[in-house]
């Protein structure tokens, strides 16, 4: 219940936000109009300096600026919210055979999560403990149907025993890719810890194979990613296969999350991690898609650049482009061109996000839900226009 009262909050209805990027008008009466160019005659505060490296003078002539709007998804079952059924952490949307596809983290678990003290064999310790990766698929983005189980737990000792989860899809010369984080020990107990697996398939209903390895590995001791790499999300950028990802520095006792990319020519591997990663200081799961010749990224939640957009011209320098509010957690957009954008990157229009519901144990579980947006370059392109519900 408080899910719809707060989705209905923020924005409830299913359709698109309706502000217009307008043209600046110099019109104005007062005198005290921005100039467009940086003055050069005269010295500027450093607010002013840096007010000309954003892309526009206002939010609403940028680009990558844009507000939320928030959708309930018809189709999934949560057993009356009592914490045993959570669906978190989805994958980008695609579009494929006619209908749209969204993978994510689903536990179905006997009780909710009790904590790392009281957790055993079959009660989970977090939300995304003991858990699979389930997908579903939609014709409007609105109503899903339930599928099925994509990626189950593989039997111990191989790599994502304990848990399979927070998963994302690449498609590459034919055939599909799922990675997601493998668990080897429950999370709270340095589960966490966990490194990236990978499962393929020839359709995007499966059946999937594991791998059966880890394709990206954690760095070696001291290295920024030495504990963890979470939220694998590919893209297909320069002809190549661009994964960012969530990793720590373990600070104690909190964790300052930046993201980081690896980038390969094959789907299995080999990935090299990029010499500058992180890449991006803040935010917690990953989301980006291609922009124009660039990246453009949603840098959600944690650190000191979050609720930014930013974007990079080469996919690995960022920069601050907005400043947002209300961001979808853990978004997967829908990206038309995730996977061959070729420089000319169109931008996303909605997607899928979660909610999370704390209570005893921390998140107890979490609901996925539809997020709108206006962050397309030219929303009435043929593909981008399958998205106007
Ligand atoms: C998330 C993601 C990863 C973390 C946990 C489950 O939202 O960042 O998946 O491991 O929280």
């Amino acid at each position: 219940m408080q899910y719809v009262l707060l989705l209905m909050m923020i924005g409830g209805s299913a359709c698109q936000p309706t502000f217009d990027k307008k043209e600046v008008k110099n019109d104005s009466a007062f005198p005290f109009i921005l100039p467009k160019e940086k003055p050069t005659d005269r010295q500027l505060s450093r607010a002013m300096e840096r007010n000309y490296s954003y892309p526009a003078a206002r939010p609403e002539e940028n680009e990558l600026y844009t507000q939320f709007k928030y959708t309930e998804l018809k189709g999934f079952d949560y057993n009356g919210h009592d914490g045993t059924i959570s669906r978190r952490d989805p994958s980008k949307v695609i579009f494929e055979n006619g209908q749209y596809y969204v993978w994510y983290t689903k536990r179905d678990t006997p009780t909710p999560p009790k904590g790392p003290d009281l957790c055993n064999d079959t009660i989970p310790s977090r939300d995304w403990d003991l858990s699979e990766i389930w997908y579903a698929t939609s014709k409007d983005g609105f109503t899903w149907e339930e599928k099925g189980v994509a990626v189950p737990r593989p039997p111990k000792p191989n790599v994502g025993w304990r848990s399979v989860t927070t998963t994302d899809i690449l498609k590459w010369k034919g055939k599909y890719y799922l990675y997601y984080q493998g668990f080897m020990q429950a999370s709270g107990k340095r589960g966490d810890d966990c490194p990236v697996a990978v499962s393929y398939a020839d359709s995007p209903d499966g059946p999937w194979t594991p791998a059966n390895k880890i394709v990206i590995p954690n760095g070696k001791e001291g290295e920024w990613d030495q504990y963890s790499i979470h939220d694998p999300y590919p893209i297909v950028y320069k002809d190549k296969i661009y994964l960012y990802y969530k990793s720590d520095f373990d600070g104690d006792p909190n964790l300052v999350r930046m993201q980081g990319l690896a980038i390969a020519d094959d789907p299995l591997g080999p990935f090299e991690k990029h010499p500058l990663n992180p890449v991006i200081t803040s935010g917690h799961e990953t989301t980006l898609f291609p922009f124009k010749e660039g990246m453009a990224a949603l840098v959600i939640k944690d650190g000191t650049e979050h609720f930014t957009i930013q974007y990079a011209e080469d996919g690995v320098n960022f920069d601050i482009a907005s400043v947002v509010s209300l961001m979808p957690t853990a978004a997967g957009p829908y990206v038309p061109d995730a996977f061959n954008s070729n420089g000319n990157g169109r931008g996303i229009t909605w997607g899928i996000s979660h909610f999370t519901n704390v209570t005893t144990w921390k998140e107890n579980h979490a609901i996925i839900a539809r997020f709108d947006c206006d962050l397309s370059l030219d929303v009435h392109d043929p593909v981008m226009k399958q998205t106007q519900v």
